[in-house]
């Protein structure tokens, strides 16, 4: 058996290197490897998963298309091309290109993605989408303050002497960072848990403050009150790096710790004994997730969190970071964040687009032309954009819809045509990570299954049965060969010399760039070369306030529990769920509710009951969880629709107040005993 390097690609913090078992053009295990020193330990089981995921009999491996409702028959490349390249020109001719919608997600990162978007402009242009349904509110929340999404490498936890884990549940969600918290546990520091839920993460943790959902940013600006009026702020630090603190300081006047209490639903003294933890013990690294910025309101609770690390100066030292997006190894234009998703950055024949979080209203709501072919991508839009009923309608009300998959998944239901989509044991390319700060190769170690062909080849053929500009192709769509593929992704590394395609098959590198400590230098790329606490970009942007504020959410629907959809453990997204290793933690979805909700409406633990609000309606299991705050329930996001209840057929579609992302949290539903 040989061992060949590679690289995990999926939409991860951890972005694992591993090592991948190759037998007889056969994927047979996972091992990890000891290059990369944030993931040294090897993947999670997941990552141990793909040798079922590889190999598994329910994998697409053939073009198919519908002969009848949820009936799919297979065809041949020839037939599959044919018919789409018609249909392709049928509908730019008779409607023009925007009639097409081109849309693609997170389930494959990597620079090859890239060629799909040269296709489409070659096409003359496609309706797009712009927004992005992970972490934009934050992204931006950071960028306007800080200048740019960068931290210290994820080892220098260690360093910490408080470690505050907001919003995230890295014990599941990025499990090797459990690894520098537990070294600096050994090493005397505290480490403390904010979240609604008491997730595994908090199980290690010296205390969790279990707010009430939505109201952080209240949190954030009680607990900067209490560090100003006691003088536990960096004088220095402010004086020389930051932007507005005077007026940051009239702001969180009128947060006071009983005020704060009302808000959040905890204590005034818990509130004046976390504000001691973090004025005083240094160095602390906060390390906010994505779950608190899933909200109308996650721009403006990032900016409010994000203001305690810089009065307390833990900013740019050893142990002292603000943790929440590490971009460094984002060096390829491509790459590029967030810039990427504002409407209006891109050529102009993607000027079209659609908000991802309002994918299914968007799409009803154009006209001239309306849209009447879909082409999906890397992506679950059925299960993982909000409101999959309205997402459901779009799809339908379109004439034709091209989907490339692995697995029958929900949108793959949708399609007219199935590709069989790759695997990423089946197609070289160069992904980075938003955590660790490696440049990786995912390596192809086998040839293709059945009949699957990459993306890269699919448009290949595409472009040339389109007749489209041999020059044109040959510029932009690599050759479907292993060779062409590198050739086309040397083209990328070319200004990074100190990164070869050659030492990328061993394993990670660090472009020049690299800094351990970022802003260490005290240099913060915003308008005012300064922290800003003060943004007038947020303003001018975001019609924001320009100081962060605690903007409460508003619930103006009738229904009692609001529920949280975070991620899971076992799966990422809508992927792995489908596998027997993950089917025997999970077998279905299941909502956790407090006892106590449970019993107010005669409900028994492990009952099956209905899920319902204005979006939609499910039958779901009821699982009690003492660790689910009173009128909250969670259920994981990335369930498939076709097996019982998905957490989107409940999401209204709202775009978060900053960076276009999507509020997946400001949901708000009920449940009642019986089965429909
Ligand atoms: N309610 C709720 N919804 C959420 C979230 C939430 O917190 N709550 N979280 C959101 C977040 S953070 C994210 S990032 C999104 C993720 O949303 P998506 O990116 O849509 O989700 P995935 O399930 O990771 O991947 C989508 C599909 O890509 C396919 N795929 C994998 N590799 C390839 C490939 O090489 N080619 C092709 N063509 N297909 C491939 C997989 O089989 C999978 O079906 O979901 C969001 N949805
Ligand atoms: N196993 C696994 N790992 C993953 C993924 C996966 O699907 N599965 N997805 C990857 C991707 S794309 C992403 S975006 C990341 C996301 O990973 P995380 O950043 O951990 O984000 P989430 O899981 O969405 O939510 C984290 C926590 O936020 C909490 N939360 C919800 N609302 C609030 C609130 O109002 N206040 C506070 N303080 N906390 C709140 C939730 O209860 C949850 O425990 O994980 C990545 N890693
Ligand atoms: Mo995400």
């Amino acid at each position: 058996m040989k061992l060949m390097s590679s690289a995990c690609p999926r939409n991860c913090y951890s972005t694992c290197s591993i090592k991948v078992g190759v037998e007889n053009n056969t994927v047979k295990c996972i091992e990890p490897h000891d290059k990369n020193l944030a993931t040294p330990e090897g993947p999670c089981i997941k990552g141990l998963a793909y040798v079922e995921r590889a190999n598994s009999k329910d994998r697409i491996l053939y073009p198919q298309k519908r002969v009848a409702q949820g009936k799919y028959q297979r065809i041949s490349w020839d037939e599959a091309i044919d018919t789409i390249a018609h249909k392709l020109s049928y509908y730019k001719k008779n409607f023009g290109p925007h009639s097409l919608m081109f849309f693609a997600s997170s389930g494959m990162s990597g620079l090859l993605n890239g060629v799909s978007t040269n296709f489409w402009r070659l096409f003359g242009g496609a309706t797009t989408t712009y927004g992005n349904l992970c972490w934009p509110a934050g992204l931006e929340g950071t960028r306007l303050t800080l200048g740019a999404n960068k931290h210290n490498v994820p080892w220098d936890i260690e360093n910490a002497k408080l470690i505050v884990v907001w919003g995230k549940n890295p014990a599941e969600t990025n499990i090797q960072q459990m690894i520098p918290i537990e070294k600096a546990q050994q090493k005397g520091a505290k480490y403390i848990v904010i979240d609604p839920r008491r997730t595994p993460s908090a199980e290690r943790a010296n205390s969790l403050y279990q707010i009430k959902s939505g109201t952080d940013g209240a949190l954030a600006l009680g607990l900067a009150r209490e560090i100003i009026e006691n003088d536990w702020i960096d004088h220095d630090f402010i004086k020389k790096n930051v932007a507005g603190f005077e007026l940051f300081k009239e702001r969180v006047q009128a947060y006071t710790p009983e005020k704060v209490a009302d808000i959040c639903r905890i204590t005034a003294s818990s509130i004046l004994e976390l504000a001691k933890l973090i004025g005083t013990i240094k160095p602390m690294t906060l390390v906010p997730g994505y779950g608190m910025q899933r909200y109308e309101n996650g721009g403006q609770t990032t900016r409010c969190l994000l203001a305690l690390s810089v009065i307390t100066g833990n900013i740019g030292k050893k142990g002292a970071c603000w943790h929440y997006a590490n971009l460094q190894s984002y060096i390829f234009d491509d790459l590029k964040e967030p810039e990427s998703y504002y409407p209006g950055s891109e050529h102009p024949c993607f000027r079209r687009k659609v908000s991802m979080a309002k994918l299914g209203e968007d799409m009803l709501k154009m006209v001239n032309p309306e849209i009447k072919m879909i082409w999906v991508e890397r992506g679950n839009p059925l299960t993982q954009n909000p409101n999959t009923n309205r997402v459901r309608e779009a799809f339908r009300r379109a004439d034709f819809c091209v989907v490339v998959e692995q697995f029958m998944t929900d949108t793959a239901h949708e399609a007219d045509i199935i590709l069989p989509a790759k695997n990423m044991f089946e197609q070289s390319d160069i992904i980075g990570s938003y955590w660790n700060p490696y440049v990786q190769l995912k390596q192809k170690v086998v040839e293709p299954a059945g009949e699957v062909k990459p993306e890269t080849e699919i448009y290949y053929l595409l472009a040339h049965k389109l007749r489209m500009d041999k020059n044109e192709i040959s510029k932009n769509i690599p050759e479907p060969s292993d060779a062409g593929i590198e050739k086309y992704l040397k083209q990328f590394l070319k200004p990074f010399p100190e990164i070869t395609l050659e030492g990328l098959k061993e394993g990670p590198m660090l472009a020049k760039s690299f800094e351990e400590i970022p802003f260490s230098d005290h240099i913060f790329p915003t308008p005012s070369g300064k922290i800003e606490l003060y943004s007038e970009e947020a303003k001018a942007r975001w019609g924001a306030d320009p100081l962060p504020d605690y903007v409460p959410l508003t619930q103006n629907k009738p229904f009692p529990l609001q529920m949280l959809s975070p991620n899971s453990h076992n799966r990422i997204h809508s992927q792995f769920g489908n596998l027997k290793v993950i089917k025997q933690f999970e077998p279905e979805a299941y909502l956790f509710v407090h006892p106590n909700d449970a019993e107010a409406r005669g409900i028994a633990d492990n009952e099956k009951v209905e899920l319902f609000n204005n979006e939609g309606k499910a039958c779901v299991r009821v699982r009690f969880d003492l660790g689910v705050r009173l009128g909250n329930v969670v259920l994981t996001n990335g369930h498939w629709g076709v097996n019982g209840a998905a957490s989107n057929m409940f999401t209204e579609g709202i775009e978060t107040d900053m960076g276009h992302g999507a509020a997946f949290h400001n949901t708000w539903v009920d449940i009642r005993k019986g089965q429909k």
